[in-house]
């Protein structure tokens, strides 16, 4: 017999906008994956379409804005979003135009991953674009998570080697790029037996510190990040909050792909964790 219901709620929903991962460890692949695991209900927009796999991405076709923006409307017009959550943009007009989709929508929260540096710490974007995200989407984000090279790039300094510099990158980035939050990811600093995050809300820091894991350089990470932080959100959390139960998840996910052999080369994460 099939129950109905009497009374009926919009269910948490978050919006993933980036690219395609065909390999199904980054990109919207990890968003949507992260999402469904966290319990909110996930909608996307591709970007680009890459063919990927764990050994690198092959080839990408970048798709025209006038779509991109279309696949916006389409799921902000009728579905509505309680969050928006940005990855892979690539370009300057890209980053301009989410912005603006994102201003027409400004209830929904703003979770932005700038995706600027390539698996190797490779830029991938133009100088223009780096601009793009700090001048004109960062002073709507709710939060900005960049990793350590990305967080460097951004403010134009060296990249950071130790904890103690992390605390002034993340003034700076605060600063310049007038975001809610940042949270600068540390994975990248090497030599130690803990990885630790910063966050820095304009106020005051929180370090979320986790046992590296033995796993060099795993892929879909930092969606699957910000995707989880971007759920927690929705779901009605604060910003601190929803960092600490992402951290957590994203630590669960990375530890129960450790036994996982899946391709040649980077690691991914098991999202299905609980
Ligand atoms: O993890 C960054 C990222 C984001 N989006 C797409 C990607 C990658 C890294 O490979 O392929 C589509």
């Amino acid at each position: 017999m099939l129950f109905h219901p009497t009374t009926t709620f919009i269910p948490p929903r978050v919006l993933a906008i980036g690219g395609s991962d065909s390999g199904g460890s980054a990109g919207i692949q990890a968003d949507l994956k992260t999402l469904t695991a966290r319990g909110v209900y996930g909608t996307s927009v591709l970007t680009i379409i890459t063919a990927q796999n764990t050994m690198g991405v092959q080839q990408s076709f970048p798709l025209p804005i006038p779509f991109i923006q279309q696949q916006i409307r389409a799921v902000l017009d009728d579905i509505g979003t309680s969050a928006i959550k940005t990855g892979l943009l690539g370009r300057a007009d890209v980053v301009q135009m989410v912005a603006d989709e994102a201003q027409r929508n400004g209830q929904a929260m703003l979770v932005v991953d700038p995706v600027l540096v390539n698996g190797e710490g490779h830029l991938i974007v133009s100088a223009e674009t780096v601009g793009a995200y700090l001048e004109i989407l960062f002073p709507q984000a709710t939060i900005v998570t960049p990793n350590l090279d990305e967080a460097s790039r951004l403010v134009g300094m060296p990249p950071a080697t130790c904890l103690d510099d992390f605390y002034g990158l993340a003034r700076k980035l605060h600063a310049l790029g007038r975001s809610k939050a940042v949270l600068i990811k540390g994975g990248h600093l090497n030599d130690t037996d803990h990885v630790v995050d910063l966050l820095f809300d304009g106020q005051s820091f929180t370090e979320l510190s986790a046992p590296r894991l033995p796993v060099e350089n795993p892929h879909g990470v930092g969606c699957t990040y910000a995707s989880a932080i971007a759920a927690e959100l929705a779901r009605g959390f604060s910003i601190k909050s929803a960092v600490q139960t992402a951290h957590a998840y994203l630590h669960r996910a990375l530890s129960g792909a450790l036994n996982w052999q899946l391709g040649q080369g980077r690691s991914p994460v098991r999202h299905f964790v609980e």
